[in-house]
């Protein structure tokens, strides 16, 4: 049962993980080399142990096949998850002349005036990014992320290479190909990003006319993002498939540094007292139409009905 080995894994760092502590001065439970296998044709891998929020996974997911890299289409679609890479980056330019905003993670978090100013500030930020598109073309873009590497990886002759776009076609053409793979991870740009891929290679493989996906994950932040990370390659190896008419496979999840934060093992215990549920189901509506033409309309969850959310602080 698919979501038996997230939740087994989960189990096993907390008995079994390593103390070890971290760039964000939080302190992990870790464990190195793990991996998760989702047979697809069984339901689509959305945690029913607590709720998953699919549109954000959705529309994040949409961005980066687009290749778009500016957070303007995530906001007009009420997604926040990628806001503070591009905040911080205009607080810290000379265009910036509001309240002085250093840190404003750590800072939010502990200081409850300080927040308010923060979201004041924040809300100013989106309202600008929505509908300035100059300040939007400055100031939301995020330059070399996923959708850049995917979509227009920069050659040293000058060029850009479209992976996704070949490798669908590789798919199509080739599907015994053992080459069809993906990198996000750029060790030109790596020094200068802020937040250097997570989710670094995926590869496919095609078997008995079905589509099968595995991602190298070289950290995963067990409680907050791998739930995340599952479901959203889930869905790119839903959309690839009947992009190249084929069935559902597996996706395979291969985990570097796992961990739990210190500050989400309470959730984490509390997520695993919680009985599975049904998996929901995907449904695309307009099959016809190409992966790079859709919209969020065009992909529907169904029959989702999970526990309640729980909380638990996000690690900047
Ligand atoms: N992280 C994930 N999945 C993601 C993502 C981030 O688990 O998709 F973007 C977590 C992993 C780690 C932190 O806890 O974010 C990144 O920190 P570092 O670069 O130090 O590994």
């Amino acid at each position: 049962y698919s979501e038996q080995q997230y939740l087994d894994l989960l189990l096993d760092i907390l008995k079994n993980g390593d103390q070890k502590s971290d760039r964000t001065g939080t302190g992990t439970l870790s464990t190195f080399g793990r991996q998760l296998r989702f047979d697809l044709s069984e339901g689509f891998p959305l945690l029913t142990t607590k709720r998953v929020p699919f549109s954000l996974i959705k529309s994040e997911l949409l961005w980066f096949i687009k290749g778009d890299t500016n957070i303007r289409y995530l906001l007009q679609h009420h997604n926040n998850i990628w806001n503070e890479w591009a905040f911080e980056r205009y607080v810290k330019s000379s265009d910036y002349e509001g309240p002085d905003m250093h840190d404003f993670g750590r800072r939010s978090l502990q200081d409850e005036e300080f927040r308010q100013v923060y979201e004041q500030e924040m809300e100013t930020f989106k309202q600008r990014i929505l509908t300035d598109n100059h300040f939007a073309a400055q100031y939301g873009e995020l330059g070399n992320i996923y959708g850049r590497q995917w979509r227009a990886w920069k050659t040293s002759w000058g060029e850009t290479i479209d992976q996704l776009g070949q490798v669908i076609d590789m798919i199509k053409r080739n599907p015994n190909s053992r080459r069809l793979i993906v990198s996000a991870w750029n060790p030109e740009d790596v020094p200068a990003m802020a937040l250097p891929p997570c989710h670094t290679l995926f590869q496919f493989y095609v078997a008995d006319g079905k589509l099968s996906c595995q991602l190298y994950q070289r950290s995963a932040d067990m409680f907050l993002g791998v739930p995340f990370n599952i479901a959203s390659y889930a869905l790119l190896t839903h959309l690839i498939a009947q992009e190249c008419g084929l069935g559902v496979g597996a996706f395979v999840h291969t985990l570097g540094d796992a961990h739990i934060y210190q500050n989400h093992v309470e959730q984490s215990h509390k997520q695993l007292t919680r009985e599975m549920r049904a998996l929901p189901s995907i449904s695309i509506t307009h099959p016809e139409r190409s992966i790079f033409d859709l919209d969020m309309d065009d992909i529907i969850l169904e029959g989702y009905q999970p526990h309640p959310a729980i909380r638990a602080p996000i690690a900047v």
